[in-house]
């Protein structure tokens, strides 16, 4: 067979393949979301999927796609199908997903973002949209002027370009047609994602208009949750798998590890899916769940993404396989572990060394220069609060030292054989001028990368002995090449 993944060629797939176990087309949305990329499709459509398959209802997906037109163009044409490709150590396995309904592109179709989040039938408004894109100041709980998105949709709320004013207008226009709000729920990898969304809503509405800020904070649902799922950026070679499993071409087909998880508020004011169907935990609190995954799994991966990447690794697989740097991996997950309260039925030290096997899956191609992007917007929540535990309670500030150092040495752009590659953090041109400032001199750069405006907390800036530490190390970094570097670093703290 040839041709196209869609609502006809589903029918003709071969027999061993999962596919939707309804029949999608049958399925009205409830759901709007916004950022449909690999990891929505790996993560939240999954279950998704699940949830339909088990219980029905009207829960189908509309995506928005804000700046990119190229997954509408992958997902309409397919009737919003795509395939799942799972990568274990026990092998490939294929599922075909169907509850995107279809997706927009901001940049194509201005008009229909806001038709479709102020539908009567909307009752969930999701994001996956990155750290970067929501422009919350996090300590003063409000928007950033300085912002792109924010100051372009502060200065015309009416046709919103940005995911914050999109949600403010739709929620405007909601209350003003007498409909109910639908709940916001943020997908992203940050602390208390629900409260900080809330927030930066909240915030902006304030701005546009005080009474539909107290609306807001009366009747909008903000859960948070934690979301999980090693997702590497898809390839050719995974459109090339998925036409193998599926005999048909797949535009919008997407890979992931087997492993997933996702824990979740119950906190829904007009309805959800049955994603526990799929697998999903809810709980009273995620905050613990949240702590736990973005200090050890996503401060480990940036901490080896800098490291791994400077030291010439392609991808996390190459990382573990080597002895050095899978050792500092495993000592960050032991004092990011050291960090965290403990957690009713988990094991911390079960967790890392799941997370162990998880990063040398053989089968995923996570490539640490993925990782490495926005590492401002990362490292707050993965390295630096963490850091300021360990300063306050005498835990060992070394290796989150060694992670901030790395990716300081990560900041100035070039490989000790002297190639040079880019940055890809929304403040690198803030990151390029305070590097021109500081000159070749370690201790120098390390400071101006610390007085950044608003990234070390004060108190770990103003200790001594983390700045020390940082310093010393980043020396040894650019004294010795990273290399040798990182295996002297193994070596101390065998
Ligand atoms: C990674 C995450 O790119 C990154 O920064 O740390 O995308 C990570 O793979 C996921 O959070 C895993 O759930």
């Amino acid at each position: 067979m040839t041709g196209r993944l869609n609502a006809k060629t589903l029918a003709c797939l071969p027999a061993s393949l999962d596919r939707p176990a309804y029949d999608p087309g049958a399925h009205g949305a409830g759901i709007v979301h916004i950022g449909v990329g690999a990891f929505h499709r790996a993560h939240q459509a999954v279950y998704t999927d699940a949830a339909l398959g088990a219980a029905g209802g009207d829960w189908r997906i509309d995506g928005i796609g804000l700046r990119s037109t190229e997954i509408a163009d992958a997902l309409n044409p397919q009737d919003g199908l795509f395939t799942l490709v799972e990568r274990g150590v026990a092998g490939v396995t294929a599922r075909v997903i169907g509850s995107i309904r279809r997706v927009i592109a901001a940049a194509r179709d201005g008009e229909a973002p806001l038709a479709a989040l102020t539908a009567p039938q909307t009752r969930i408004a999701s994001l996956t949209v990155t750290e970067k894109a929501y422009g919350i100041d996090r300590a003063r709980g409000a928007v950033d002027d300085r912002h792109p998105a924010i100051a372009a949709d502060l200065a015309d709320p009416r046709a919103p370009r940005g995911a914050l004013g999109l949600l403010v207008e739709a929620l405007r226009l909601r209350r003003e047609k007498g409909l109910a709000p639908f709940t916001v729920l943020c997908c992203d990898n940050l602390p208390d994602n629900g409260g900080l969304v809330r927030a930066g809503v909240t915030d902006f509405a304030a701005r546009v208009d005080p009474g539909l800020a107290d609306w807001i904070r009366a009747h909008v649902a903000f859960p948070s949750t934690m979301v999980d799922r090693i997702t590497p950026a898809p390839t050719e070679k995974t459109h090339a798998e998925a036409e193998r499993l599926l005999g048909v071409s797949d535009m919008a087909a997407v890979e992931a590890e087997p492993f997933s998880q996702w824990v979740i508020e119950d906190r829904f004011s007009a309805g959800r899916p049955e994603w526990e169907k799929g697998g999903a935990i809810f709980v009273a609190d995620v905050a613990p769940y949240e702590a736990m995954k973005l200090r050890m799994l996503n401060g480990s991966h940036s901490m080896m993404a800098y490291a791994g990447f400077l030291a010439g690794r392609e991808y996390v697989r190459d990382v573990m396989a080597d002895e050095a740097l899978a050792h500092l991996v495993r000592r960050h997950l032991s004092a990011a572990a050291a960090t965290l309260s403990p957690l009713e039925g988990i094991d911390t030290d079960d967790y890392a060394l799941a997370l162990m096997d998880r990063f040398a899956n053989p089968a995923i191609a996570h490539e640490a220069y993925q990782i490495a992007m926005d590492g401002t917007e990362k490292l707050p929540q993965r390295i630096l609060a963490p850091a300021l535990h360990a300063l306050r309670n005498g835990g060992d500030l070394r290796p989150f030292a060694f992670a901030v150092a790395a990716w300081m040495r990560y900041c100035i752009g070039r490989l000790d054989d002297g190639k040079t590659y880019r940055l890809r953090d929304p403040r690198e041109a803030e990151i390029a001028s305070a590097l021109a400032r500081a000159g070749g001199d370690s201790q120098a750069i390390a400071a101006a990368l610390t007085g950044l405006p608003g990234l070390f907390p004060d108190e770990l800036a103003a200790s001594g002995a983390w700045t020390r530490l940082v310093g010393g190390i980043l020396s040894s970094m650019l004294e010795k090449g990273v290399s040798q570097a990182v295996q002297e670093e193994a070596r101390l703290s065998a």
